[in-house]
């Protein structure tokens, strides 16, 4: 049985397990579609070799969708983490602070919920305003720590099972209903500000509110934001002058094509979005060349993994390899232009690779080069 003994009375009001439970079912619930959608992304983005060859090319939306609820959810996350926490620090401030095995067992599995909890959503919240001081992989670190807080939180919900059992369903008012209430609300409240104004950055119809994400979708060039420019990304304008560009495709019978060539072959368009890791995303009109028809012309396989080099020397987007479902795709295009016009410099003049469904870092730029892999 429950007693108000075992439960520890909290000290000072909405410190109590009432409130915590209230709170923690909101909390788990964005948790859990944040790790659920995670896995997914990270699924799309960096799949292991068994799953590669059979990676989903449609919806095209599908990551933009994954990662714009993983981010969002991430930062809702955030007022709910800190209420959740508000409602039991004095328990983590307990006296004597270890009474037993069990409760230095208990109290260390809550040690390790709450630091990966914060350190993951602060690291999340970094990257998705750009900032990266740290001098790990964000993506290596953000994938373990997830499956640490994972597994803290299940323990953490199976030793709790008894408490939330007892303050799940509405119960009879008790002396602090009313500030219970107000509690909730203005955390409802800030999730939804929080939310409101950050959701934009992906969903269209509220790009006007648009005010606490990084990104705005629709600004910079063309319609479409720009990570790195060509001058972040060391391009020199001479290696993209449309006379002296040359696309090389590596295969059984390998090509050059210049860039007039290119536009002389026949032409195909595509509406397909660009969604970035960090949880921006648009959706753009795509014009060019059809990447299975070019790996057709250089006598790949059907199954064949492709290679794309971008002119940019360095850093982790410069070299991209695509599974063979987005390479076999009718609407994969070595893009010449976008909404019309040919490509900006930013946006990866002369070509660009746009295929269905796929994280924005892989949608490389100033592509110089296409590799048939064995
Ligand atoms: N060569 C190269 N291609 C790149 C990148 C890059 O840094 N270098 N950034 C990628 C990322 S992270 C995104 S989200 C998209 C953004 O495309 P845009 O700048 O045209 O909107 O380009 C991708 N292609
Ligand atoms: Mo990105």
């Amino acid at each position: 049985m429950v007693t108000t003994s075992t439960l520890v009375r909290f000290r000072g009001r909405l410190h109590d397990p009432r409130t915590a439970t209230a709170i923690g079912r909101w909390l788990g619930a964005g948790i859990a579609v944040c790790f659920l959608t995670g896995l997914i992304s990270h699924g799309l983005q960096t799949p292991p070799g068994w799953l590669a060859p059979h990676l989903p090319t449609r919806p095209v939306w599908l990551y933009r969708v994954t990662q714009g609820l993983h981010v969002a959810t991430g930062i809702a996350v955030v007022p709910l983490l800190l209420a959740k926490l508000w409602t039991v620090y004095p328990r983590l401030f307990v006296r004597p602070p270890v009474r037993s095995v069990r409760h230095a067992l208990e109290r260390l599995s809550i040690a390790v919920l709450v630091s990966a909890a914060l350190l993951e959503v602060f690291l999340g919240l970094m990257n998705v305003s750009q900032w990266y001081p740290w001098p790990f992989s964000f993506r290596k670190v953000h994938w373990a720590l997830a499956w640490v807080l994972a597994g803290s939180l299940l323990l953490h919900l199976a030793v709790k099972a008894p408490v939330i059992a007892a303050h799940w369903r509405r119960a009879p008012a008790d002396a602090d209903a009313r500030d219970r209430r107000s509690l909730l609300l203005g955390v409802g409240a800030a999730v939804a500000t929080v939310t409101v104004t950050t959701v934009g950055q992906t969903l269209t119809p509220l790009r006007g509110v648009t005010l606490l994400a990084p990104r705005h979708p629709g600004h910079h060039q063309q319609g479409l934001p720009v990570n790195r420019t060509a001058a972040q990304a060391g391009i020199r304008p001479a290696a993209v002058a449309a006379d002296a560009w040359r696309l090389r495709v590596a295969g059984p019978r390998g090509f050059e094509r210049s860039l007039a060539a290119l536009n002389a072959e026949p032409q195909h368009a595509a509406s397909l979005p660009i969604a970035c890791v960090e949880g921006w995303s648009a959706n753009a009109d795509w014009a060019g060349v059809r990447l299975r028809d070019l790996l057709d012309r250089a006598g790949a396989p059907e199954d064949a993994f492709v290679r794309v080099v971008s002119l940019q020397s360095g850093g982790a987007f410069s070299v991209m390899e695509m599974p063979p479902p987005y390479a076999r795709d009718p609407l994969t295009l070595l893009a010449l232009r976008l909404n019309g016009e040919v490509l900006s410099p930013d946006h990866g003049f002369p070509a660009r690779v746009i295929a269905p469904g796929r994280p924005g870092v892989w949608q490389t730029k100033w592509v110089t080069r296409i590799e048939v892999l064995e």
